[in-house]
Formats: structure tokens, C-alpha cells, sequence
């Protein structure tokens, strides 16, 4: 029912992670009755922190997120500006590559101080109740009921108005979808999966330049860091579970690294790397598409429970605080009638939330087949040069991902399309060469063409006569 009043609207959101806590402001600052329901606990009091990827890429769509709730400043105050890529080259050569012009740089930014900051900024609406460990187990998608697994070990069966599902790649809400007629869905798992490692401060520096994103691109394997406020360094190496598994000694890992990554090992020290390497077994990477992302005017998927993705854009969250983001701007087109903004939002969403989850596939491919640090570093620069030359024409792909909120479909059109006028302007290019090259040989040099054409019959007729 559309309705500018929200007061007596409740909303159940599931998973209290980075865009279940973010869309609680959301719904709190619009005037929601809103509950979350966390399955693990509280984050801010819990003695251990266990989790994947320490830290993330913030950039433009998620930051735009951010403000909207009036936590843009706060979280960017606690990032680390990453204005450039560092690529390290085999031999420990490292190049500097800008992200853009000076205000376009992303942030280092630590999950779990993110996650504290959006549950405690959620939970200071009167609003908002938080519950922790409680874990959905069952929804039953006719009557619009929840049921929880509580810490007591009793069940909690409740219902909302609307249920927003944000508890991530693996949804327990997703599940409920998956008994809908019509409803799609697909996953991927990669054969890469990928362990973090640190890189400790150096004296009482940082042990490499912070403000990067540092990269060790070997098409197979690849290696990323990035900065985190109290010196260290969070390094990701991705690389194909078949190669983890041939690892099962520190004196294989150090070979492994001395071929490979040669001047990471001085940075993350031979004991350490030889003994965080086997802390945990390689973490999977999930790729998920599904669609639609709501159920009548019930229920609503956001996040990774809609899209998770690959991280080779280091778009994930990005694209989830967007979601969040595009449902607030319907909820105030429509005037918070759900009936009308879960439709509109699987109609807006799903063509966007698509086309970055194909990107980073996309991503993913390019990266392990044929991206080396050279051939990194010069297509960073064709891009580069191709925008300078046309500024308004041609954008790079990561530019319009990462620093604008041009819709992620969008992108893939602009760039299909910039790309064909590249190849054009090539191919013309080429051709103007050749003809003007032809026309040069016959009217000043029309003794070398002769030669060059009887060189070439010679050379075709001797072809035919081999057998
Ligand atoms: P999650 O963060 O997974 O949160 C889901 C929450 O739901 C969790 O707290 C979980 O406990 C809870 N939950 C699950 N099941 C239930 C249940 N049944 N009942 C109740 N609660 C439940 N993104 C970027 O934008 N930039 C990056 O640089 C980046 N780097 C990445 C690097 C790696 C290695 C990986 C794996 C991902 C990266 N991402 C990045 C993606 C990003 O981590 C995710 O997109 C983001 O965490 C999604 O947030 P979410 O809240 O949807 O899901
Ligand atoms: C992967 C894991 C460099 C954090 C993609 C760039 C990523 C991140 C890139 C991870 C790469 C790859 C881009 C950003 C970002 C680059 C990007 C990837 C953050 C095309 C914590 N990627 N990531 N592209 O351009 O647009 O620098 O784990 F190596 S930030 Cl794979 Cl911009």
C-alpha cells in the first residue's frame, strides 16, 4: 500500500554483514520498524573474528551508499587512499600505474571495523533491533514466516511485512526461491581458490608504498595486497586448488615463492610464510546468478545472496551497497509501496547486478590466461592513451565500473561499442597505410614493385610446385 508513513512497516533483515547492516539504515532512517537477524555474533564484542578477505576495495558506488546514511566520512576517515597500482614484474621491478586524475583513487578499507561501524550506526536508530545468533533456518514463503535457530536452542518463528535477504553467497532466503515456479538460478565455482597472508610493518613503516594497490600478476597466479591502518599489509593469492594441493611442506611453499614471487618473501618473512601458509585451507571463490530478486511484495534478495561474484573487479560490496542504494531511491519514487518497488527493482537490478558478476568473470579469464606484469602495464596504457586522444568517446572499463555510477549494463554497452570503433578506426587506419604505401611504391619507386611483385611470383610459384 503506498504510503508515506513507515512507522508500523516492519522489516525482517536477514544477515547482519556488510549490506545487511548497511540496509538497516536504510530502512531505520526511512522510519521502518526494522530487525536483523545475524546468525553468527556480535562482531563487536566477539573475542575471535573469523571470516574471509580482511579488507576491500571501496570505491565510487559504494561510497555514494555510504552518504546517503551519512556514513561516508566516517568510513572514508578510516581507509587507506590507494591512488595507483603497483605492479611487481618477476624480477621485483615495480611500476606505478594512476587509477585517474587525483580525486580518483579507491580505499583500503577493513571489513570488520565496516561492519561494526553500519551495525552500531544501525542500532542507534530507537528503530532498529539487533538480534545476534540467530540463525534463519526456514522460511515459509506462503504464510511469510521466518523460523531461527536461537543460542538457547529453542526456535523462533516470527514474520515482517517484508523480509530482505542479505545473508550473503550462500542465502538461506535464496533457498525459499528456489521452490518458485520461473524463478532462475545458477553457480560457479573457479578452480582458483585463494589464502591471505601478511605482510608485517617493517621497523615502524609500512614494508611497501601504501597508498597502492600492489599487484604480482603470473597469469596462472596472482598475488594482491593492500593496506591496512596499522601497518600491515593483507596479501591474497589466488591460484588453482590443483597447485594448493602440490603444496604440502614450508620448503615447498619457499620454492614455490622463490619462483614466483621472489621479492614478497623478504616482506612476509620465511617462518611466517612457511607457517600461516598451512592456518587454513584455500577459501573457495562462488559465482552466483539468480533472478528474480524478489517473491510478490514479501521478499527481496540484496547482496551477495542476489549476485556473488568473483573478486576481480573489486566490486562485491560495491554492487551490494548500491542495491541497497537503488531500492532506497524506488522506495521514494514510490512512495514505500512495496507491491510496486520489488518488481521494479528486479526489473531495474538484475540486467546491472548481471553484468558486473559477467565482468568479473570476464576479469577472471583474461587475468589467469594471459596477464603477465608487461602485458598488465601495456594495456593500462593503450587505455590510457586511447582516452587521452578521445576523452569524451572512449572511458576505460575500469574507470566507468569503479569511479561512476553509469549502470553496470550500461558499461558493458558503452565498452562493446567503443571497443568496435577502436577496431575500425584500427582497420582504417591499416588500410589507409597500405594504400597510401602502394601509391608511394608506384609513382616514386615503380622499379622496387616490380621487383617486390616478381619476388612474390617466384615465390608462389615455387610454393605450388613443392608437394
Ligand atoms: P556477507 O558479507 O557474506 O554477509 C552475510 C551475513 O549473513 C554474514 O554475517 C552471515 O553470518 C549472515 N548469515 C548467513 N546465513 C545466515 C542465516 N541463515 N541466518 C542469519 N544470518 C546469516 N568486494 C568489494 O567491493 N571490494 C573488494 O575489494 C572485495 N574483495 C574481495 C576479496 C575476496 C577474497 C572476496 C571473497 C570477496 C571480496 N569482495 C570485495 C566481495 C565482498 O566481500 C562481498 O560482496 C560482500 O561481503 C557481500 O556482503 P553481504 O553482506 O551481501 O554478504
Ligand atoms: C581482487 C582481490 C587489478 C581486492 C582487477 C585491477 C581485487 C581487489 C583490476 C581483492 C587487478 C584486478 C580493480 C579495482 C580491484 C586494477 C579493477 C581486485 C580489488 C580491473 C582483497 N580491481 N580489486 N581492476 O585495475 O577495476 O587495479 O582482495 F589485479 S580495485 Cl584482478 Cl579499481
Amino acid at each position: 500500500m503506498a504510503s508515506d508513513k513507515t512507522s508500523n512497516v516492519r522489516v525482517a533483515i536477514v544477515g547482519g554483514g556488510l549490506v545487511g547492516a548497511l540496509n538497516a539504515c536504510f530502512f531505520a532512517k526511512r522510519g521502518c520498524q526494522v530487525h536483523v537477524y545475524e546468525a553468527r555474533e556480535d562482531i563487536r564484542t566477539a573475542k575471535v573474528v573469523r571470516g574471509r578477505s580482511i579488507n576491500l576495495a571501496l570505491s565510487h558506488r559504494g561510497r555514494q551508499a555510504l552518504k546517503a546514511v551519512g556514513m561516508e566520512d566516517k568510513i572514508v576517515s578510516k581507509g587507506i587512499p590507494m591512488n595507483a597500482r603497483m605492479i611487481h614484474s618477476l624480477r621485483g621491478k615495480k611500476t606505478s600505474i594512476p587509477y585517474g586524475k587525483k580525486g580518483q583513487y579507491i580505499l583500503s578499507v577493513d571489513r570488520a571495523n565496516l561492519n561494526r561501524e553500519l551495525l552500531t550506526a544501525a542500532q542507534q536508530y530507537p528503530n532498529t533491533t539487533l538480534n545476534f545468533e540467530h540463525k534463519l533456518l526456514d522460511c515459509q514463503t506462503e504464510k511469510g514466516t521466518m523460523t531461527f535457530q536461537r543460542p538457547d536452542g529453542n526456535t523462533l518463528e516470527t514474520t515482517c511485512d517484508l523480509i530482505v535477504g542479505c545473508d550473503g553467497a550462500f542465502s538461506s532466503v535464496r533457498k525459499q526461491f528456489l521452490r518458485q515456479p520461473r524463478f532462475n538460478y545458477s553457480h560457479t565455482y573457479i578452480p582458483h581458490g585463494y589464502k591471505e597472508l601478511t605482510i608485517p610493518p617493517k621497523g615502524n613503516e609500512f614494508a611497501m608504498e601504501p597508498n597502492f594497490l600492489h599487484i604480482w600478476p603470473r597469469n596462472t597466479f596472482m598475488m594482491i595486497a593492500l593496506p591496512n591502518l596499522d601497518k600491515t599489509f593483507t596479501c591474497t593469492l589466488f591460484m588453482p586448488f590443483e597447485n594448493f594441493e602440490k603444496l604440502t611442506t614450508g620448503k615447498e611453499v619457499l620454492e614455490f615463492f622463490e619462483q614466483y614471487f621472489p621479492d614478497s618473501i623478504p616482506l612476509l618473512g620465511v617462518e611466517a610464510l612457511q607457517r600461516d601458509f598451512f592456518q587454513l585451507p584455500p577459501q573457495t571463490l562462488i559465482s552466483v546468478k539468480c533472478s528474480p530478486y524478489h517473491i510478490s511484495s514479501k521478499y527481496i534478495l540484496m547482496g551477495d545472496a542476489a549476485h556473488a561474484m568473483v573478486p576481480f573487479y573489486g566490486q562485491g560490496m560495491n554492487a551490494g551497497f548500491e542495491d541497497c542504494l537503488v531500492f532506497d531511491e524506488l522506495m521514494d519514487k514510490f512512495h514505500n509501496d512495496f507491491g510496486t518497488c520489488l518488481p521494479e527493482f528486479s526489473r531495474l537490478r538484475v540486467p546491472d547486478d548481471q553484468a558486473i558478476v559477467d565482468l568479473a568473470m570476464y576479469n577472471y579469464v583474461e587475468m589467469r590466461a594471459h596477464v603477465n606484469s608487461k602485458w598488465f602495464i601495456f594495456r593500462r596504457h593503450v587505455d590510457n592513451f586511447l582516452h587521452l586522444l578521445f576523452p569524451r568517446t572512449v572511458v576505460p572499463l575500469y574507470t566507468m565500473v569503479t569511479f561512476t555510477r553509469i549502470r553496470y549494463h550500461e558499461v558493458i554497452k558503452r565498452w562493446t561499442w567503443q571497443t568496435k570503433v577502436i577496431n575500425l578506426g584500427l582497420s582504417v587506419t591499416g588500410v589507409a597505410t597500405a594504400v597510401s604505401g602502394v601509391y608511394f611504391l608506384v609513382k616514386y619507386m615503380p622499379d622496387k614493385l616490380n621487383a617486390g611483385l616478381q619476388s612474390w611470383k617466384t615465390f608462389i610459384y615455387h610454393f605450388q610446385k613443392t608437394p
